[in-house]
């Protein structure tokens, strides 16, 4: 009896749980390109894009490898509204019974492959380092999960960077090497990849369909195959790994991906699995070409913090992004949408959104989430609009990085104090402050930096949750020291600036 083999549009490897349990003589491969996925958020136009295009290179590679693909595309004559709309109209052409699913990546789509009225088999995504019984082990009964021990054990459990059972280099994390300020130049630029016939059929489908969608869609720039990944993979490994450690928190207007290897897109597409691209990072390594800090910090990356963001989503449950143990209700200003403020450092990040789809994770956690924190935005609003403005986005990955290490909506399951900081932090690490309308030296009155301002708002306004945190008791201390009239004014000056804002004035 034939079965139906879904693959979602981020489900795009050749070793996915439902391709290996499937049989290629007999069973038969459900694609499908639906308005549904394309607009449950505000999705950034070139993450449609590279979504679909990625989709049909990958439905071309399994027919040459003998599959069949039943492949639905958007502006089919028939076209499907949603995956489970897609799949009973396969099943009515091909008589099927059964459909094979890999578990998907948000728990909208899980929901719904377990109403759908055929008989699913959902199996385990193994793509990931850690089962999702070896992650429900290791969070059983802990109250606060902390990714660091996490990581360890999947050094272990890797073999990666290990000598024995010892860390090489005799250290587990090397970052108190990295964090350098911005250097004075780079060097090296990511791949670039010029859009084929397909990709370019992909791009005036999304031009004319989603003509109201977020960001821009030109120049798009994303390799949308396996073969193009791996291009990107190891172009990243030769130019820009050996810099990534030193630099990785670092911010720069003119240049604005620095070492960062902008693989994200592809791994969490499918394209390169996360076992490959560690092991290239370590065989370079032992090569000799990278040294232990940026190695080091790279495979914590991809094999700590990724696969612990992916634990915590499914762990956490479906109401995680719902959380908001900080009760913020302000709404997402327009300006995120835009990129028009004066505030330079969110200008760059939102303009970099908005014209490649991609911010590196110092921007998007200490420049964008920062703000939102400091401003008490909503965090189910600023879920959506990580969840929008990025390409490599998606629920697993979300969640725990915007709900819970950003905005501390969850109340401090990830994080165990808020990424909170004022403008000396983004002073340090960018070249943002020297060209904005604010002074980020400047506390109070004229010029004064929203962000120094909004900063000590949000400390007084939770003194409740955070006093007694032991990480942030010098930061009350120095309030407290400081003279009341002081204080006052820059409460006062804060929330002129979020009436302002939230006015629809320019800020
Ligand atoms: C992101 C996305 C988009 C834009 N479109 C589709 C689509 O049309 N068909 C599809 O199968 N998948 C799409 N995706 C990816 C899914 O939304 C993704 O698989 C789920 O969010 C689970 O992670
Ligand atoms: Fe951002 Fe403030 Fe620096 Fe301007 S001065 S770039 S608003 S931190």
């Amino acid at each position: 009896m034939t079965r139906l083999v879904l693959v979602l549009g981020d489900q795009l490897s050749d070793s996915l749980a439902g391709l290996k349990a499937a049989d290629r003589a007999s069973d038969i491969v459900v694609m499908a390109e639906v308005m549904e996925e394309a607009t449950y958020v505000r999705h950034h136009a070139q993450k449609i894009a590279f979504t679909f295009s990625a989709m049909r290179h990958f439905a071309e590679e399994l027919r040459a490898a003998g599959w069949r693909v039943d492949y639905t595309r958007l502006d089919a004559p028939e076209p499907q509204a949603s995956i489970p709309a897609a799949l009973l109209a396969a099943a009515d052409r091909h008589g099927a019974a059964e459909v094979i699913a890999t578990r998907p990546g948000e728990w909208r789509l899980i929901e719904a492959l377990e109403t759908f009225p055929l008989c699913v088999t959902t199996l385990e995504d193994d793509r990931f380092i850690a089962s999702e019984a070896d992650f429900a082990r290791w969070a059983e009964g802990r109250k606060e999960l902390r990714m660091e021990y996490f990581y360890r054990e999947m050094r272990r459990k890797t073999g990666l960077l290990m000598e024995g059972d010892k860390p090489v280099g005799g250290k587990w994390n090397f970052d108190h090497d990295n964090r350098k300020p911005a250097p004075a130049a780079v060097r090296h630029a990511p791949l670039d990849f010029a859009p084929d016939a397909m990709t370019e059929e992909v791009l005036s489908l999304v031009e004319s369909r989603f003509p109201d969608t977020f960001g821009a869609l030109r120049p798009f720039r994303y390799a949308v195959d396996r073969t193009g990944a791996r291009n990107a993979l190891d172009h990243f490994i030769q130019h820009a790994l050996p810099g990534f450690g030193d630099f990785q928190d670092a911010m720069l207007r003119e240049n604005r991906t620095l070492y960062h290897s902008i693989l994200s897109p592809y791994i969490n597409a499918g394209l390169l699995l996360p076992l490959e691209v560690a092991q290239a990072a370590e065989a370079a390594y032992h090569r000799g070409d990278v040294p232990i800090n940026a190695v080091e910090g790279f495979i914590r990356q991809i094999i700590g913090w990724r696969d612990y963001m992916r634990g915590v989503w499914l762990t956490q449950g479906p109401d995680y992004a719902e959380k908001n143990g900080l009760n913020h209700t302000r709404a997402l200003p327009e300006f995120f949408w835009t990129g028009e403020t004066d505030m330079a450092c969110l200008a760059s990040t939102i303009g970099q959104a908005i014209d490649t789809a991609y911010a590196h994770h110092i921007q998007r956690l200490m420049v964008a989430g920062n703000f939102t924190l400091l401003a008490g935005i909503d965090p189910r609003e600023v879920y959506d609009w990580f969840m929008a403005a990025f390409v490599d986005a998606y629920g697993w990955v979300m969640a725990g990085n915007v709900t819970g290490m950003s905005q501390f909506a969850d109340g401090g399951t990830v994080a165990s104090k808020p990424y909170a900081s004022s403008a000396n932090y983004i002073d340090k690490m960018s070249d943002y402050c020297g060209a904005c309308a604010y002074s980020a030296k400047t506390k109070t009155g004229e010029g004064a930096c929203p962000f120094n301002l909004l900063y000590w708002a949000f400390l007084s306004r939770h003194r409740h949750a955070f006093e007694r945190n032991p990480r942030m008791a010098q930061m009350y201390r120095t309030w407290d020291r400081m003279n009341p009239d002081r204080r006052e004014i820059i409460l006062v000056e804060a929330e002129g600036f979020l009436e302002r804002m939230d006015a629809g004035a320019r800020v």
